[in-house]
């Protein structure tokens, strides 16, 4: 029935909405189609959360977020509304096959990784555990480059995703909101003899909103993703055009349209670059406006805007909104100074995802002026009366006082953007137990020492339905027939698996779900290289963005051991493996594009050579996006997770492979820990120095020359690839990431060398035993419950947010 009305609303839509004849039909019209479809099959759901989300007055979550990476939605959404199977009907009726059609789909990539995808795990879970929540972000127009390997070296290609429409979203044009930009200030007193402040501004930018229905798993609860699109102010142009001054009418255009254009590619902030403040300022400012709107049409009186809405600050990046919030109840809705700063702190949570001293924001206080002249004189008050506070409850402590300033005045002067979202919020949490400690004791030890109530501990999760249900059809199989359909939600019950773990037949089942998902990947990957992999053998698989921190190249000092191993000693007994790599590196990071050479380039020359490619092979995984990270993740046996500790604050990846039972090989970083408690420390290969050891060696000074000098085989691997071998010759190209690691290793790459080598002899001693290989696999998906969004958000919304769940009819 539900089939039969699915294929004609394809036929539908393919004939009113598409519009092409027969003869011109393409795939991607089936898939533009069907998507048209099920958005209609979510509509009734969509507007009766709204409106049931109206007439209860119920508190709602704003999660903020520059960033939101949702992958691909059509198979997501079918899987949400349990229509899969109708669909492939539908479509078989049709002469298509719904594996085909869902390939079309133009993954929107509006995030860098793991804190843009995060963002979209949590709008999952929200919506899958009736939690009324809005996600306000940017609808750039170009998201994530494509990365194209060329020569083993990435190039990037414009993300043009909007090319071919986009059937999840709907626009809003009437939802319209305006937003200042620079000019100056004018302070004056109002008829009721009360200070004021006018904000004259230079420009005005008007943002529209386009949303997308983010449909919940089994429930009726249908959020919205509201992205925020910047065009001109129309009546300008025709200011312009009457004055004659046609060119500044279309400069004006352009200029305003240039705010969402592009995501900025780079996981580490843009310092002084003023055109992302920009994206910050206006994507934040029409979100706050848009709620004060919505309040108002709800009758709602502003002083209990925090009653209702709770706004969480995905990192720092839309911090700006403290200062945003105040100047809006303060200027434009004339609240008094303490009414307006009590409210916005009861509104505001803050999540911190970084300890890298190098990632926090700041801004150069002469640029922050420049484009938010009102904001910085708010700032100051803000800064003014906090450090009041400072000084009241720590006397004479000048030193406290100028290290916890929002002012930054060591060199240039600039603004502290973790210091305003840490004042102007009541909660504050790190993604991991290790990272919030470390937080507490570090970048924010001041502030817990003045607020320590306000810290508590998030550990990040990820979504069971998209990266298990939906990436491993074949283990969802399994789950369901074993442990009954409920386990997406209730994924508790995972832990049923540890009995199943001790039976041989099952396990065979496992194993044969795990070699087909290697097959699977083995297939994408000969597509996209050329490199053949056999799924026979161990796949040992690091996908992230490319980092320094996450040492993709200790992988690669590990690879070329073995190769070395394997040249001296063609007898060697060793397992044979697939290395398989992925991910971006940011365009101007010099050294992660160095590292995506020279994975390339020792794969090449390994992959080519008879002595050794029966026993390893290695590959790189081009444009690591999440469409293609759904085939990695269930393909995996080994998860690399050897970031150097205290550097990941988290990880998420790590969670996706442990869920679809991959073994992790990991330092004691980010949730590393965690997932090793859960799994029990028998299941999981740990290797390398603690964070703590990590800052003692660096506090004594750290000397990578001993390493080499005291391993001769760390020495003859760095002088191989220095030789040029694995470069056609050429000793210059990877003279530089030699060097660093020589000279500096700031990330202790050669300290964890031994460590590593070892753990991964470790490895394969365990893989060699399958059947014991096998009972761990299992045992990491059964343990893998804790590491689910639901969880995470559960805690969120009881610790933080004080949202409660709405049930939809
Ligand atoms: C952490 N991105 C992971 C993940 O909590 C953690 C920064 C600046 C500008 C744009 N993007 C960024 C990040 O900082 C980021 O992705 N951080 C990651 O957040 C979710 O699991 O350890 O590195």
């Amino acid at each position: 029935m539900q089939a039969a009305a699915l294929k004609q609303a394809v036929i539908d839509h393919l004939h009113y909405s598409i519009g092409h004849p027969p003869v011109a039909m393409t795939l991607h019209d089936y898939y533009y189609a069907l998507a048209l479809a099920v958005r209609d099959r979510m509509q009734h759901r969509w507007l009766n959360t709204i409106q049931t989300n109206f007439d209860l007055k119920r508190k709602i979550v704003c999660y903020l977020s520059a960033e939101f990476l949702m992958g691909p939605h059509l198979g997501n959404n079918l899987l949400n509304l349990g229509i899969e199977q109708e669909a492939r009907t539908a479509l078989a009726e049709l002469g298509q096959d719904l594996d085909s059609v869902l390939e079309c789909e133009e993954e929107p990539g509006l995030g860098n990784g793991g804190l843009g995808r995060l963002a979209a795990c949590y709008l999952d879970s929200l919506a899958t555990l009736q939690r009324p929540a809005v996600g306000f972000g940017i609808r750039y127009e170009f998201g994530i480059f494509d990365q194209e390997i060329h020569d083993g070296w990435q190039t990037e290609i414009t993300d043009k995703w909007l090319r071919y429409g986009n059937p999840w979203e709907i626009a809003k044009p009437e939802v319209a909101c305006y937003v200042n930009w620079g000019g100056h200030t004018e302070h004056y007193r109002d008829e009721a003899g009360s200070d004021r402040v006018r904000w004259v501004p230079y420009r005005v930018v008007k943002g529209t909103a386009f949303d997308t229905p983010i449909q919940g798993y089994g429930v009726n609860n249908c959020n919205t993703l509201r992205l925020w699109s910047a065009e001109a102010v129309e009546s300008f142009d025709f200011q312009a055009f009457n004055t004659g001054d046609y060119y500044q009418a279309v400069e004006d255009k352009v200029v305003s349209e240039t705010v969402t254009k592009v995501l900025y590619p780079n996981d580490e902030p843009q310092i002084g670059k003023h055109l992302r403040l920009g994206q910050q300022y206006f994507f934040v400012s029409c979100s706050l406006q848009n709620l004060l709107h919505i309040l108002e049409l709800a009758d709602v009186p502003v002083e209990n805007f925090a009653e209702r809405y709770a706004v969480q600050l995905n990192d720092t990046h839309p911090s700006i909104g403290v200062a945003e919030l105040m100047r809006l109840l303060v200027d434009e809705r004339r609240l008094g100074w303490d009414k307006a700063w009590a409210i916005t702190v009861q509104t505001f949570g803050y999540t911190n995802h970084t300890l890298l001293p190098e990632a926090l924001e700041t801004w150069p206080l002469p640029m922050f002026q420049t484009l938010l002249p009102r904001h910085l004189e708010i700032i100051y008050e803000i800064n003014r009366r906090f450090l009041d506070e400072v000084r009241a409850r720590f006397p004479r402590d000048e030193a406290r006082v100028a290290r916890m300033s929002l002012i930054g005045e060591a060199g240039e002067k600039c603004i502290r953007m973790a210091h305003l979202a840490a004042v102007g919020s009541h909660a504050i949490n790190g993604v991991a137990a290790l990272h919030s400690d470390l937080l507490k004791a570090s970048v924010l030890k001041d502030f817990y020492e003045m607020w320590p109530e306000r810290f508590s501990n998030k550990t990040n999760g990820v979504t069971p339905r998209r990266f298990l249900a939906l990436a491993n059809p074949g283990l969802r199989a399994l789950l369901n027939e074993t442990l009954g359909g409920q386990w997406p939600v209730e994924v508790g019950w995972l832990h049923e698996l540890e009995a199943k773990a001790g039976d041989a037949a099952f396990r065979s089942k496992w194993r044969a779900i795990k070699e087909a998902n290697k097959k699977r990947l083995a297939d994408y990957i000969r597509a996209h290289t050329d490199i053949e992999l056999d799924p026979t053998w161990l796949f040992d698989i690091q996908v992230k963005r490319i980092h320094e921190y996450k040492r993709q190249h200790l992988n690669v000092l590990h690879i070329v051991t073995l190769y070395r191993r394997l040249k001296e000693n063609p007898g060697l007994k060793i397992p044979p493996r697939a290395f398989i790599f992925g991910g971006k590196a940011a365009p101007g990071y010099f050294m992660a594009k160095r590292i995506i050479k020279l994975i390339n380039a020792v794969a090449e020359t390994i992959n080519a050579d008879p002595d050794v490619n029966t026993r390893m092979k290695v590959a790189f995984v081009p444009n690591f996006n999440v469409q293609n990270a759904q085939l990695i993740y269930p393909a995996a046996d080994l998860s690399e997770q050897i970031s150097t500790a205290g550097k990941e604050a988290s990880g998420t990846g790590n969670m996706k492979f442990m869920l679809n039972g991959a073994l992790t090989i990991g330092t004691l970083d980010g949730a590393n820990v965690e997932i090793r408690e859960e799994v029990g420390a028998e299941n999981f290969f740990l290797f390398g120095l603690t964070a703590e050891e990590v800052e003692r060696i660096k506090r004594e000074r750290y000397h990578p020359t001993d390493y080499i000098a005291s391993n001769p085989e760390l020495r003859a691997v760095l002088e191989l690839i220095n030789s040029g071998y694995f470069s056609r010759g050429d000793a210059e190209v990877f003279r530089s990431v030699v060097d660093n690691l020589t000279f500096s290793d700031p990330f202790l790459v050669l300290a964890d060398y031994a460590a590593y080598i070892a753990c991964q002899e470790q490895v394969n001693v365990a893989w060699q035993d399958k059947e014991k290989w096998t009972r761990m696999s299992i045992l990491n998906t059964a343990c893998s419950g804790k590491f689910s969004s639901d969880r995470a958000i559960r805690e969120y919304c009881d610790e933080i947010w004080n949202v409660q769940p709405v049930t939809v009819k």
